[in-house]
């Protein structure tokens, strides 16, 4: 799964080696690369854990954690930015920027009180440098280019050195021509564990963790488009897409931890069905107790992070996505008018005679699009995907499901596949509905009449 690059002298190019000496090449700590689109296993350092206790590892979303070195007390890391080919979802391929192999880059995982070295390799072809969104560090090391340092140029490689100040919630990304970089997919997880029993952090069972980012691709195009402002058309939990998101997965009883950050031009209401959660924690720190109240969504605004925690108490397979439900979408024409409750009988027909693709959707409502077997542009996204054991799902976008199982093994973070419910615990479906009666306040406001009570109609099968 792993292709491991060994930073021989040789294997750099020659822009970089200019910048950095073959002595000091061959110091520096590998340059761990992934290109396995899953989920990787939790990262737990070999002997050393660093200044704190052991804690238990992060799991990244559809990503991966970096390993490091430990050099003289201090955790050496080693990024490298780079051009890569994300696969959103089976079969879509998506030509990015981003870090060792991958967008978003690997999560950086350290412990509070830890000593980071952070190389950063620039393979870009343009100036990049990364800024630490959250952190406590020097000045000189906040990663603004211009005002904190001089740009990363193409082939560089330059380092970073502070000490990992409080435990929390973090990211990294460029502030180097952000506008494209970010459109392009270069962003990173970041967690600090608590060094000792903290008051405000509790000990979870599952710590997931993923970015929200958005991407603007022409349906049959391989490219984002980097000036978009706000229309972006593709919105991914770390650049991957449903039906191409792991699951989350917990043992029932479990407390699980979720780290979300945001790094799209909008907000997104992040919604999980089934349990109640609480937000305790941002990217500034541990929320007090007494400031947390249940939610079971919570909107996370451009910029910011959350992380929500709860016990993993009812079995079964549970929605967990961006209430917003243009962002459970993939590409889509955004132009097509409104059909519900044309009646296009009679007209299809004479349109075909002048234009013989002519096709009647959405007079229904869009559910048929789901089934519909359209001829799309190779390597376009399709609007609503998926199918789960009932049949089409119809996501195409932030959506994953939250598995909760009774005989998931600790630390067992593979797909059980899906719940079976217990007899009787299902909606079904019935001969006849009772009948309904209205008052004459939910009469239709535009009945000519009052009327004391109507009939409601019995529902009418589709016409076709
Ligand atoms: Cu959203």
């Amino acid at each position: 799964m792993k292709r491991r690059h060994f930073f021989a002298g040789a294997a750099l190019g020659a822009a970089a080696a200019s910048s950095v000496s073959r002595v000091a090449l061959a110091a520096l700590p590998e340059a761990v690369s992934h290109d396995s689109p899953g989920t990787a296993p939790p990262w737990t350092p070999p002997g050393v854990t660093g200044a704190g206790r052991p804690y238990n590892p992060v799991v990244t979303l559809n990503g991966w954690t970096l390993p490091w070195r430990m050099n003289n007390g201090v955790k050496e890391f080693h990024l490298v930015a780079e051009p890569v080919v994300r696969e959103m979802a089976p079969g879509f391929l998506v030509n990015m920027w981003g870090y060792n192999g991958q967008s978003p880059g690997p999560t950086i995982e350290v412990v509070e009180g830890d000593k980071v070295r952070i190389y950063v390799t620039n393979r870009l072809p343009e100036a990049t440098t990364i800024h630490w969104h959250g952190q406590r560090l020097p000045n000189g090391m906040d990663g603004v280019t211009g005002v904190n340092q001089p740009p990363i140029g193409a082939g560089k490689t330059f380092v970073y050195e502070f000490e990992a100040r409080r435990p929390g919630t973090f990211m990294y990304h460029p502030h180097a021509d952000e506008m494209t970089q970010m459109a392009m997919g270069m962003m990173g997880f970041w967690v600090t564990h608590p060094r000792s029993r903290h008051p405000l952090i509790e000990d979870v069972q599952r710590d997931y963790c993923f970015l929200l980012n958005a991407f603007d691709i022409e349906p049959g195009s391989m490219t984002p488009q980097v000036n978009t402002m706000l229309d972006f058309n593709i919105w991914a939990f770390n650049s991957r897409v449903f039906p191409g998101l792991d699951p989350l997965v917990a043992r029932l009883g479990d407390r699980v931890r979720v780290r979300v950050g945001n790094l799209t031009m909008t907000n997104h209401p992040v919604h999980i069905h089934g349990i109640e959660f609480e937000v305790t924690g941002t990217d500034g720190g541990p929320v007090p107790k007494a400031a947390r109240w249940p939610e079971v969504t919570t909107d996370i605004a451009v910029g910011q992070m959350r992380q929500i925690e709860f016990i993993a108490d009812e079995p079964g397979d549970w929605g967990m996505h961006c209430h917003k439900s243009h962002h459970t979408m993939g590409a889509m024409g955004h132009g097509v008018p409104t059909l519900i409750g044309a009646d296009h009988r009679g007209l299809v027909a004479p349109l075909q005679r002048a234009n013989p693709d002519y096709m009647v959707m959405g007079e229904r409502g869009m559910y048929d699009m789901k089934e519909m077997e359209m001829e799309l542009p190779p390597n376009t996204f399709p609007m609503m995907s998926g199918s789960g054991p009932y049949g089409p799902i119809g996501m195409g976008g932030m959506f994953t499901l939250l598995k909760v199982r009774a005989d998931q093994k600790p630390g067992d973070y593979s797909d059980p596949g899906w719940y079976r419910q217990p007899p009787g615990t299902q909606a079904y479906e019935v001969a006849q509905a009772p009948e309904a009666s209205r008052t004459a306040s939910a009469a239709h406001p535009e009945a000519g009449h009052p009327v004391a009570t109507a009939r409601a109609r019995k529902p009418q099968g589709h016409h076709h």
